[in-house]
């Protein structure tokens, strides 16, 4: 570790000069410059996410029957939008360098940042992957036969699945989120996680790529459930999109 830092601190010297150390960058500046240069923490398989937002992918009354006009308006453009705006200043104020780092990446070591980081970088990274796991339930589609069969082989059935992921977004005590994460190991795991953690995150207890995430912080439902979050997760089961699912199964 000792000898990593100090060949990295020698290798940003010879690219800054000393009037870089004249000029008082810190061991922050020096640990950044070492991360963004590390072959390490890539997480391959996982969905990459832009830092910026991306437009909503259907209008907000598209999901209606399940998740209001108002709620999905809000949540996007108020929520979502404040996260990635204050992702882009923290990716600012801690000097990393978004063309050479992706969001994923970063995530995997969420650990060496910022608290604002942490809860900014997760925000963004989630609502992204959230807008991307629903369509219409005009368009109805249902999980095919691969990973059925991890259902099945890991859960026992789909319905048993549906309810464990189910009780882990009613048992999330505040805010948080649901997932299903494929493991290094290719198992199908569910579990959930606090505040905007994700299972990409080095400080998170569920580890793995996520295949599906649900926002369970009561301004995803509150306008249209009020305290009944049960019967959201229950009627969010009707906008999933598996299409998505089934190709982040096959990419992880
Ligand atoms: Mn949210």
């Amino acid at each position: 570790m000792e000898n990593n830092l100090e060949s990295n601190r020698r290798e940003f010297l010879k690219m800054t000069g000393k009037a870089g150390l004249a000029a008082g960058l810190s061991m922050t500046a020096l640990s950044t410059f070492a991360e963004n240069h590390s072959a390490s923490g890539i997480i391959s398989g996982a969905e990459e996410v832009p830092y910026a937002q991306q437009p909503l992918p259907y209008a907000y009354s598209a999901l209606e029957s399940v998740i209001d006009t108002m709620t999905m308006e809000i949540h996007y453009s108020k929520h979502a939008a404040a996260y990635a705006k204050n992702l882009a200043e923290a990716v600012k104020a801690e000097n990393v360098d978004i063309e050479k780092m992706k969001l994923t990446s970063l995530l995997g070591k969420i650990s060496k940042y910022s608290v604002k980081m942490r809860n900014n970088g997760g925000g963004h990274y989630n609502h992204e992957f959230f807008w991307k796991s629903m369509r219409s339930p005009a368009e109805l589609n249902s999980p095919q036969s691969a990973i059925m069969k991890a259902f099945i082989k890991d859960f026992g059935s789909f319905e048993a699945f549906k309810t464990q992921f189910s009780d882990a977004g009613k048992n999330r005590f505040g805010s948080g989120w649901a997932w299903l994460v494929k493991t290094a190991d290719g198992k199908l795991v569910v579990g959930s996680s606090p505040n905007q953690d994700n299972p990409l995150m080095d400080v998170s207890d569920l580890k793995g790529i996520p295949l599906l995430g649900l926002d369970v912080w009561e301004h995803a439902y509150y306008l249209k459930y009020q305290n009944r979050r049960p019967d959201y997760i229950n009627a969010w089961w009707n906008v999933v999109d598996w299409k998505v699912v089934q190709q982040r199964f096959d990419a992880a």
